[in-house]
């Protein structure tokens, strides 16, 4: 979308000449200039009267230079200020012409461009991708009849049903206010009294604390418009819509421990992977689904439509896919394009309109208000990546940077003196018309009665997720509320937990100093679970874009070692070769191999698996490398798959892996190997090995590990955990 202008000249480098001096060389255009175009014959001194005297005031380009700088940041976004984002387009698979009029939705053949940006929501600007915390997954489709934004986040509910409590939950979960901390962390005081105020964050919460808030790539996290929206087809029929963008990677997450040290290692690592994804052609790629239910049928399904805080099953109305989303280009400017980008839930295209959802509603006033002080003028929809595709002829005028040079002298409707331009359009012609909505009530500040049921849902969830989800849930209610100090926060909470489960509330209870509530707050509710809530039956048949870790030294045996990686990046992943130091590696077989890591630059957490070499020499360096041993451990630590050729099984020994986690001895092709997602190799055959340890790595994550090598808790027994 970005237009080019004002772009920096780049040096066509057809010489390989990168010495300081060939840069001093400046063909006449891409000259330095001034922002009036003045060219500049130094930028590295300003003007003096005399060499050690006062600089001078004339120096138009040190001021100019300087007072830019001094006005380089806008305010960052109240939430989800850190973000990162990339351009692409959608294809709808068929005409969705019987319940929708929106053009972008009609022909397959049509390719709408797209922005999409994702974020974190409590953290600032320059705050760690991998905390615990909901995802931004924001849409800014640029169709022929406007720019559409389907503004969403990675979970299906919110915490909140009403958009005036806001402000509240927002200044709950920030850091609190009189230090400042803690930075992009629900863990604390303030956030954990609000939602034990306000039950109806019950749901959400659960949300929250379960693996989907900890994503592993925001390409394998799903996407939910969350609000019930409105389909209008070209006769004005309507009917309720509920928006999802499902992975084609899958869902996958990572383990509170990595993420904590990957927010160290790589506080970049989500933006990193979406960009080196796109810069490397494995473009990220989304379906888009939609639940449609019939206008009447708002109340059938036991949960009011309008509530924010409800999700509809996919197995009571399934999600219907109907088109795809694909990333295939980064932005050219961060600033210009990701931090500029203003996306208002109130855009709209004709045949998507609102529902009297309350959240929804407050936010439509909320996003137009907070990009005027954001980008500071009502003419932000004129920044390039703001700027729809489809022509805009109106009256709006004027205002701080004004872009628009409107001419000719009408600037009102109805005029003759313009010849009556800009013309009205009829809904024939593509015109927005809000659906006709019969709207009868008196003014009340109250909640609707189908409102108030918040355990019921949050129990669907917790009872749908897979045993390692559920104690991972477990795992991170300890944790959070562990760092809470007020013993009646707590106490709240756990009431509400045992209305939720008795297991939970048990099981959490036990590691904050609560005692666990005998039942005396009502049963938990009973419900069917939903298998869609539950990341573990997700894609996993694929190893496409997984970042493995190669370990090397020098004696390794480098030719089994490249076979591997040679049939593992044909499947797709990418696979480093790690080594002591950078540079070429002298294998025992002679083969040529080189480092492109370091152990001084990468963490084993920012690997999805890790590939162990043979060779008895080079496994002999490795294994006295303790940066080698703690690799080993902590990727066997966060389940992940490891394989090990030949002697470099002595590698796992070394790293602490006993017996009862390490896969059976038989190596080769046979069965047994890939036990908890080991598997060995013997030296020169790489085929089966690669083929199971493939597979392996497919899985993700071997949960199955902690059940034999850390059996997990019956009831209440706390768990230890680095913070
Ligand atoms: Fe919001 C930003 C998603 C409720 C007010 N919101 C923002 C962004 C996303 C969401 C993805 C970042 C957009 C970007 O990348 O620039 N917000 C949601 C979802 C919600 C939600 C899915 C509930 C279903 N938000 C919500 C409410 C209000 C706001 C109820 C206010 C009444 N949200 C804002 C905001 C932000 C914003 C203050 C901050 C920066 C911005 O808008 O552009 O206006």
């Amino acid at each position: 979308m970005a237009s080019k202008k004002n772009s920096r000249p780049v040096r066509s480098n057809g010489s390989k000449d990168q010495s300081l001096e060939a840069f001093r060389e400046h063909p006449a255009d891409s000259a330095l200039t001034t922002d009036q175009g003045v060219r500049v014959a130094q930028t590295d001194d300003s003007l003096k009267a005399g060499q050690r005297g006062p600089t001078l005031l004339e120096d138009f380009h040190l001021r100019e230079k300087i007072t830019r700088f001094d006005h380089e940041r806008i305010p960052e976004r109240v939430v989800h200020a850190r973000g990162s984002a990339a351009h692409g387009f959608f294809q709808v698979y068929e005409s969705m012409a019987k319940v929708t009029s929106a053009s972008f939705l009609q022909d397959p053949k049509v390719k709408t461009p797209v922005f999409v940006r994702f974020s974190t929501v409590a953290g600032s600007r320059g705050s760690a991708d991998t905390v615990r915390d909901v995802r931004g997954f924001a849409v800014k489709f640029y169709t022929d009849q406007g720019n559409f934004d389907l503004v969403g986040n990675n979970m299906p509910v919110f915490f909140i049903q009403d958009g005036i409590k806001f402000p509240d939950f927002v200044h709950s979960v920030k850091p609190e206010p009189h230090h400042e901390m803690p930075q992009a962390a629900s863990a604390h005081d303030t956030f954990w009294d609000f939602v034990s105020l306000q039950p109806e964050a019950m749901h959400m919460v659960m949300w929250v604390m379960s693996d989907r808030a900890l994503p592993r790539s925001y390409r394998m996290m799903e996407g939910f418009g969350v609000h019930t929206f409105r389909f209008v087809n070209a006769r004005g029929q309507g009917c309720l819509v509920k928006f999802h963008w499902k992975p084609l990677l899958g869902m996958h997450s990572l383990v509170w421990d990595e993420s904590q040290k990957i927010a160290g290692a790589d506080p970049d690592f989500h933006r990193r992977d979406l960009w080196e994804a796109i810069e490397a052609g494995a473009f990220p790629q989304w379906e888009l689904g939609v639940q449609i239910v019939d206008e009447q049928d708002e109340l059938k399904y036991g949960f009011d439509m309008l509530d924010a805080t409800k999700l509809l099953p996919e197995e009571v109305v399934p999600v219907r896919r109907i088109g795809k989303l694909t990333l295939d280009r980064n932005p050219d400017n961060f600033f210009a394009e990701t931090e500029q980008v203003a996306f208002c839930v109130g855009n709209v295209v004709p045949g998507i309109d609102f529902t009297n959802d309350p959240l929804l509603q407050a936010r439509l006033f909320s996003y137009l208000d907070t990009q005027l002080s954001r980008l500071g003028s009502p003419n932000f929809a004129e920044i390039p990546i703001n700027r729809p595709v489809a022509p805009v002829h109106n009256h709006q005028s004027d205002g701080h940077m004004r872009t628009t040079i409107n001419t000719g002298k009408a600037l009102y409707h109805p005029n003759s003196v313009g010849g009556g331009c800009p013309f009205l359009a009829s809904r024939d012609a593509g015109a927005y018309v809000h659906y006709t909505q019969r709207v009868d009530g008196h003014t009340v500040r109250e909640r609707s009665e189908s409102f108030k049921d918040h355990y019921s849902q949050a129990a669907l969830f917790f009872r749908s997720l897979s045993k390692p989800e559920q104690q991972h849930l477990i795992e991170a209610c300890q944790f959070e509320l562990g760092k809470v100090e007020r013993l009646e926060i707590r106490r709240r909470v756990i009431e509400h937990f045992a209305r939720i489960d008795a297991t939970l509330a048990t099981a959490v209870a036990g590691a904050i100093g609560v005692s666990a509530p005998g039942g005396k707050n009502g049963a938990p509710p009973a419900v069917r679970p939903s298998p869609a809530l539950s990341m573990a039956g997700t894609v996993k048949d694929t190893i496409k874009t997984r970042a493995i870790a190669a370990l090397a030294a020098p004696g390794v045996a480098g030719r089994d070692l490249l076979a591997v990686r040679k049939a593992l990046e044909g499947a797709g992943a990418r696979v480093d070769i790690v080594a002591p130091a950078l540079g070429p590696i002298a294998t025992a077989d002679g083969t040529a191999l080189e480092a492109t890591k370091s152990l001084v630059t990468v963490k084993s957490v920012l690997y999805d698996a890790v590939l162990l070499p043979g060779g008895a020499d080079g496994v002999e360096t490795l294994v006295e490398n303790p940066d080698v041993r703690e690799f080993v451990a902590e990727a066997h630590k966060h389940f992940k798959a490891i394989g090990a050729l030949g002697e470099g099984a002595e590698l796992l020994r070394a790293a602490g892996i006993d017996g009862e986690t390490q896969a059976p001895p038989s190596r080769g092709n046979g069965k047994a190997n890939g036990h908890l997602g080991i598997v060995l190799g013997g030296n020169g055959d790489t085929r089966g090995f690669v083929d199971q340890f493939t597979r392996a790595i497919a899985q993700h994550r071997h949960w199955e590990r902690a059940d034999s090598s850390r059996p997990v808790p019956e009831s209440n027994r706390p768990r230890t955990r680095t913070r």
